[in-house]
């Protein structure tokens, strides 16, 4: 069958190798797969949620954009566009609004995680976010959605939502039914100072993260200061448990080489951290540092990244606009 594939990532600032590993890097591989069709979104309304300063953000695109890029995805093979620019999204999200129940949005972690204590002053755009996030994917028939662990609750809400619309408008199978794709192992890289902590654009400490535009230089002094514990690396699986910030470690490894993690375990079995250090350092210099330059390169070309843009949101905005069409006729507009 061929995989119709929506993902998105919001233009933040900070982009890191919990990004890359949760959900970049299977981006690419699926816009190398020939027959899949590939739409990858800078989801620019989903970062308004929280206050942002609007040059940032507009600099935030591009080096979202440039990050795709940098990273394998062929602009010419997938859709790369900016939410914002395809009208559709926001109009589908309102009716969506008038489907979803506010029972199931009260069950969102990650809006309890965001909002914090102060729930009150937190935005209704933050509280809503998984509706938006829900029209996004179904505007496109997607079949696939390539996310990290944590937005796997949004995508159960996304598939409610779509069932419910489908039930109440008696429109069998209008609305498909997307499936997750999670990576079975480290699908949620922890920070490098908590290993109990997802490694984050907004932790404070930059140290926490690996950022796509670090150099050679910081990639080694992160991890050289990355918390570790006391103990020799183990040689099964199950010494990794209680020690989050070594299995941590030993995860960016094996899935930065793809190797299984019992391969890593085996090659570093009884050595010490500093060994192991040395070894992850240099296939995150070998990883990451092509990247990070492309991405420096491509954002002095703002023109060559506007026009994928522009061409993106061309495309996009046909399926979508076509598909709401739809959907304004079922519901009685
Ligand atoms: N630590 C992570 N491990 C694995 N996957 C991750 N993703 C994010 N963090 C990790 C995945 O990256 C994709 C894009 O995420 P996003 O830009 O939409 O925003 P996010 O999840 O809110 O990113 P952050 O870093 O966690 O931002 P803040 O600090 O604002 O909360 C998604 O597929 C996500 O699963």
């Amino acid at each position: 069958m061929k995989k119709k594939i929506f993902s998105g990532v919001q233009p933040t600032g900070n982009l890191h190798l919990g990004n890359y590993l949760g959900a970049i890097k299977n981006f690419v591989k699926l816009n190398n797969e020939v027959s899949n069709d590939c739409v990858f979104c800078v989801v620019d309304l989903h970062a308004i949620t929280v206050t942002q300063d609007p040059k940032k953000l507009r600099d935030n695109i591009y080096e979202t954009v440039a990050t795709f890029v940098a990273s394998g995805i062929d602009p010419e093979k997938s859709i790369i566009f900016n939410q914002s620019g395809v009208s559709a999204h926001s109009e589908t999200a309102w009716i969506l609004s008038c489907t979803a129940r506010m029972g199931w949005l009260n069950r969102m972690t990650q809006f309890k995680e965001k909002a914090g204590k102060d729930k009150e002053k937190a935005s209704i755009g933050l509280y809503s976010y998984p509706v938006l996030m829900a029209a996004d994917i179904l505007l496109y028939d997607t079949t696939h959605v390539p996310v990290g662990d944590d937005q796997k609750q949004h995508l159960e809400l996304c598939r409610d939502i779509a069932q419910k619309f489908n039930n109440d408008f008696t429109a069998d199978n209008f609305f498909r039914i997307p499936e997750p794709l999670i990576q079975k192992e480290f699908s949620r890289i922890m920070s490098l100072r908590d290993g109990s902590k997802k490694m984050s654009k907004s932790e404070l400490s930059d140290l926490s993260r690996i950022n796509l535009t670090d150099d050679k230089d910081q990639i080694i002094n992160k991890i050289k200061k990355a918390k570790t514990d006391t103990l020799p690396l183990p040689s099964t699986s199950a010494g990794l448990e209680k020690r989050p910030e070594a299995k941590n470690l030993m995860g960016i490894y094996s899935s930065l080489i793809d190797e299984n993690l019992d391969m890593t375990i085996g090659k570093f079995s009884g050595k010490n951290f500093s060994e192991f250090k040395e070894n992850l350092s240099q296939v995150l210099v070998d990883k990451i540092t092509p990247i990070s330059s492309e991405i420096k390169k491509l954002l002095k070309e703002k023109n060559f990244l506007d026009q994928i843009l522009k061409k993106g949101r061309e495309k996009a905005d046909r399926i979508a606009s076509e598909k709401l069409k739809k959907i304004q006729e079922i519901v009685g507009f």
